[in-house]
C-alpha cells in the first residue's frame, strides 16, 4: 500500500501510459538526493532533483531537473531564460507543485510547469525521481523523464 501521495503519483504515471514505472516507498528516507542514492544503492548522480524556480519577471514557476550531484548556475540558467530566477519559499513549493518539498515529482504537478532538464541526467540508464513524499521514488529511463516532462534539455551548471 502506497500513501495518498505517492499513490497518486503512481495514478498519475499509469494515467500517463507510463504504468511500467513503479513508485517504491521505502523505509529509509529519501528526503534528500544523497538520501535517495543511499536507498537504492545508486550514485548521487543518478538521483533527480526536482527543484522550483519563480522568474522575477514573469513570476512564472520552473521545473530544473537536475542530477543529484550538480548546482545550479542561476545565472547561467537566468541568461537562457532571459529573466532573474528566484527561489521560492516552500509554501510556494507546495502551491505549484502540490507536493511538499523532498517528495516533489517531476511530473503531475498542481500547475502546468515548464520543464529544463540537465543533460547530466541522459548519461545514466537509470535515473531515480521522487514520487511525493520524503521516502517515495521511481525508477525511469532518460527517454521516460524527456516523454514524460516533454522537458528542454538546458545547460544548468
Ligand atoms: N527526494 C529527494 C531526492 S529526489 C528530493 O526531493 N530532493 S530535491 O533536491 O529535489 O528536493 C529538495 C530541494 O528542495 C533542495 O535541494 C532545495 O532546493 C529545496 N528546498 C529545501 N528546503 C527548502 C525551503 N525551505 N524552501 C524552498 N526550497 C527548499
Amino acid at each position: 500500500m502506497l500513501s495518498p501521495s505517492a499513490q497518486k503519483v503512481q495514478n498519475i504515471l499509469s494515467e500517463r501510459g507510463f504504468s511500467h514505472l513503479e513508485v517504491r516507498e521505502l523505509s529509509q528516507s529519501t528526503r534528500t538526493a544523497q538520501e535517495a542514492a543511499d536507498a537504492v544503492g545508486c550514485t548521487v548522480g543518478q538521483i533527480i532533483k526536482s527543484l522550483i524556480f519563480r522568474g522575477t519577471t514573469s513570476h512564472k514557476p520552473y521545473l530544473l531537473l537536475v542530477s543529484g550531484s550538480n548546482r545550479v548556475d542561476t545565472h547561467k540558467v537566468e541568461a537562457s531564460l532571459g529573466e532573474k530566477l528566484e527561489k521560492p519559499d516552500a509554501d510556494y513549493v507546495r502551491q505549484v507543485t502540490g507536493f511538499a518539498i523532498g517528495g516533489v515529482p517531476p511530473v503531475g504537478h498542481a500547475e502546468g510547469l515548464q520543464a529544463l532538464i540537465d543533460p547530466d541526467l541522459l548519461e545514466h540508464q537509470k535515473i531515480f525521481a521522487a514520487a511525493g513524499t520524503p521516502n517515495a521514488l521511481f525508477g525511469l529511463t532518460p527517454d521516460d523523464l524527456l516523454n514524460l516532462t516533454g522537458g528542454q534539455v538546458l545547460a544548468v551548471k
